[in-house]
């Protein structure tokens, strides 16, 4: 199924309520008939409807008919290239066991990563595609995507390679993670300092080589990584001229949001257990916060990130699905949005920050994420919804008409 996007790349769009997104205030509010033009894919200007310049007046029309016009949505977090079934996991987990214990029984993120490892590119990319596709059905334009259930040289780079094939086959943008410091597999079971040697001397090298690694990610717990082996994977991927992201203080304060911050990571992922010091260096960092409400939830964790001190100083918060089998099974951003208000406490502006320009920036895509000129033309135009709350407050309501990228239209 190759499937080609379709439409036109310069275009003037009318008639919009545009929730340009640039910053919080802007997040809050849909400007009323507003207009923005496209051009080379970028959006060259915006505007009142009844202001577009003349240059931009022959270009061909796409009328909003008053319909909220957003970025198009950032799923900056997610492990959506896997084959298996994990949902026996639901019941050994109601009959009272933990996360915890089901993987260190063989269960978790190895049973998936022996699917994974069975299943073949092509099933994979099959798999990918639905998942991706249901994003898009929500509004996601763009979408980060992890390896970590491959845990070998062929397995890791195949999980990239399909990730990478979306963008060829649904047009949607792909920024991929290496996330080989998922787990140890089983044929270095004991001894994780030789898996690293091996991730740092061979699987880091082939991805780099290959190109197929945009970024670099390791899962610092006391039941993954530590943060010594950490920081060795991230100085050699330093050195390799890749940006870090961290799975970090999810169920434990392992000093992990000062570790990213300390290799200027692009994120810093979880963080229910992060210390104000943390939060700081964070911030100092620049490195953007990605909350994960949909883990939180599935794992019926009650220790809430820490909200207040992220504001406090300042930072930028983005919301991911951090979609996987065992511990975020949720295949909805914009449930992440409504769980990130109702369960974490965010506004509504802030969490739609949190899919647009805050995911943007924890991509490293300096100018996404947001509806102003020379931003790339990425853009949802809604069924309905008068404010931008809406796209918080519905699950399931609320669907896109159409969805473009890079001025495109990609659904
Ligand atoms: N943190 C998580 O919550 C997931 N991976 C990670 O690094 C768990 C993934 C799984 O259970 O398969
Ligand atoms: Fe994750």
């Amino acid at each position: 199924m190759e499937a080609k996007p379709s439409g036109h790349r310069d275009l003037l769009l009318t008639g919009g309520r545009l929730v340009t997104c640039e910053d919080l205030p802007a997040a809050a509010r849909a400007i009323p008939d507003s207009a923005m033009a496209i051009q080379a894919g970028r959006i060259a200007w915006t505007g009142r409807s009844d202001a577009v310049p003349p240059r931009f007046m022959g270009l061909e029309r796409v009328d909003a008919a008053g319909a909220l016009v957003t970025p198009g949505l950032i799923d900056c977090h997610t492990h959506l290239v896997f084959a298996g079934d994990r949902s026996t996991e639901l019941q050994r987990r109601l009959a009272g066991e933990s996360y915890a214990s089901i993987a260190a029984s063989g269960g978790g993120i190895l049973s998936t990563v022996a699917a994974t490892r069975a299943a073949g590119e092509s099933r994979l990319l099959e798999l990918a595609t639905l998942r991706a596709q249901a994003l898009m059905a929500e509004g996601v334009t763009t979408i980060e995507i992890k390896s970590g259930y491959g845990l070998d040289l062929d397995s890791e780079l195949q999980i990239l390679r399909v990730a990478r094939r979306l963008t060829a086959l649904l047009g949607i943008g792909v920024h991929t993670t290496l996330l080989a410091a998922h787990a140890v597999p089983p044929e270095f079971a004991g001894r994780a300092d030789d898996y690293l040697d091996h991730v740092r001397e061979l699987i880091l090298p082939a991805a780099v080589e290959s190109g197929l690694a945009d970024s670099v990610d390791a899962f610092c717990e006391t039941i993954a990584f530590s943060s010594v082996q950490v920081r060795r994977l991230f100085d050699a991927a330093s050195s390799a001229g890749l940006r870090v992201r961290l799975h970090a203080d999810q169920l434990s304060d392992t000093g992990s949001a000062s570790l990213a911050a300390d290799y200027q990571a692009l994120s810093a992922d979880h963080l229910e257990y992060s210390s104000e010091e943390g939060v700081a260096a964070l911030a100092a960092a620049g490195s953007v916060a990605v909350l994960l409400p949909g883990a939180y939830y599935y794992l019926q964790e009650t220790r809430r990130p820490p909200i207040e001190s992220f504001r406090r100083h300042r930072v930028p918060i983005a919301v991911a699905s951090d979609y996987n089998p065992g511990s975020s099974p949720l295949l909805s951003l914009r449930l992440a949005m409504n769980m990130a208000c109702l369960l974490f406490g965010l506004t509504p502006a802030e969490a739609l920050l949190g899919v647009t320009r805050h995911a943007a920036l924890a991509l490293g895509i300096a100018d996404g994420g947001q509806l102003v000129a020379g931003a790339p033309a990425d853009f949802v135009i809604w069924s309905d919804g008068e404010d931008p709350a809406a796209l918080c407050t519905s699950v399931g309501e609320i669907r896109p008409r159409a969805l473009y990228r890079a001025g495109l239209r990609i659904a």
